[in-house]
C-alpha cells in the first residue's frame, strides 16, 4: 500500500471515527429549513430534499488563526446538499491581506497548502455580505478548503485549511 493511500485512509478514519462520536447538532446550524423526513415539511417549503447553512467557523467566521480543523471535527457529519457559508470581510486600508476561499484537488497539495493547482472559489470580496455560499454536491470524495492569502501563509500558519467528506442522507430521498 502506498504511503500516500495510507495517509488517506488514516485521514479518513479519523472523520469516521469523529463522526461516529459527536450525534449532536452543529452550532450555528440555520434549522429552519432543516427537515429530517418524518412528518411534513414546515410550510412554505416545497423542498423534500433537506439542506442546512452551516457558517464556517461558527461566530468565529473565516478568519486568520482560527482551528478549522478542528471545527471540521467537531461539526461532522456533513451531508450532501449541505451549504457551507464562508463569511469574511472585503479588501480595505484595514484588511489589507483579506482571505478568500480554494479548493485543492489531492490531499497531498492540502497538507502542503500548495496553491498551484488549486480551484479558487471565491475572491477576497466574495465572503462579504451575507458570505460566499458553497453547496455540498458530492459524496465518498473529499473537499478540501483552505484560504489562499499570501500564497498559503494563510493556510500553512493561519490554520485555515479543513477538509470534509459529505454523506448521503439517506432516509430522506
Ligand atoms: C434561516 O434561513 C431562513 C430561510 O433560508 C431565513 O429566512 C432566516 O432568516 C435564517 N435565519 C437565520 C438566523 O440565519
Ligand atoms: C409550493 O407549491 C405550491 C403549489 O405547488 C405553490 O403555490 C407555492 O408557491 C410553492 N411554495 C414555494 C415556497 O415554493
Ligand atoms: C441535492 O439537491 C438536488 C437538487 O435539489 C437533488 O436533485 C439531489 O437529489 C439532492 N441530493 C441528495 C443526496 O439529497
Ligand atoms: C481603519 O482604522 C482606522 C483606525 O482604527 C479608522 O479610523 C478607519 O475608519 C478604519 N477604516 C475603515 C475603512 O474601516
Ligand atoms: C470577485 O468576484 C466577483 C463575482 O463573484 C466580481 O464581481 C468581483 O469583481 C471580484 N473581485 C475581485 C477583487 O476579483
Ligand atoms: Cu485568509
Amino acid at each position: 500500500m502506498g504511503l500516500k493511500l495510507l495517509a488517506f485512509l488514516v485521514a479518513v478514519a479519523a472523520v469516521a471515527a469523529s463522526a461516529a462520536a459527536n450525534f449532536g447538532e452543529p452550532n450555528n446550524v440555520n434549522m429552519s429549513n432543516y427537515y429530517y423526513g418524518w412528518g411534513r415539511p414546515r410550510s412554505g417549503s416545497n423542498c423534500s430534499h433537506s439542506s442546512r447553512e452551516i457558517i464556517v467557523g461558527g461566530d468565529n467566521r473565516w478568519q486568520f488563526g482560527f482551528d478549522y480543523n478542528s471545527w471540521a471535527f467537531k461539526n461532522n457529519p456533513f451531508y450532501v446538499n449541505d451549504t457551507l457559508v464562508f463569511k469574511y470581510a472585503a479588501p480595505s486600508e484595514n484588511n489589507t491581506h483579506p482571505h478568500s476561499v480554494y479548493l485543492f484537488n489531492d490531499f497531498w497539495s492540502f497538507r502542503r497548502c500548495n496553491l498551484k493547482r488549486a480551484t479558487m472559489l471565491a475572491n477576497t470580496s466574495d465572503g462579504a455580505g451575507d458570505g460566499f455560499k458553497f453547496v455540498l454536491a458530492r459524496t465518498w470524495k473529499p473537499y478540501y478548503f483552505a484560504c489562499g492569502a499570501s500564497n498559503g501563509f494563510h493556510c500553512t500558519n493561519g490554520n485555515m485549511k479543513f477538509f470534509i467528506m459529505p454523506r448521503i442522507r439517506w432516509w430522506n430521498k
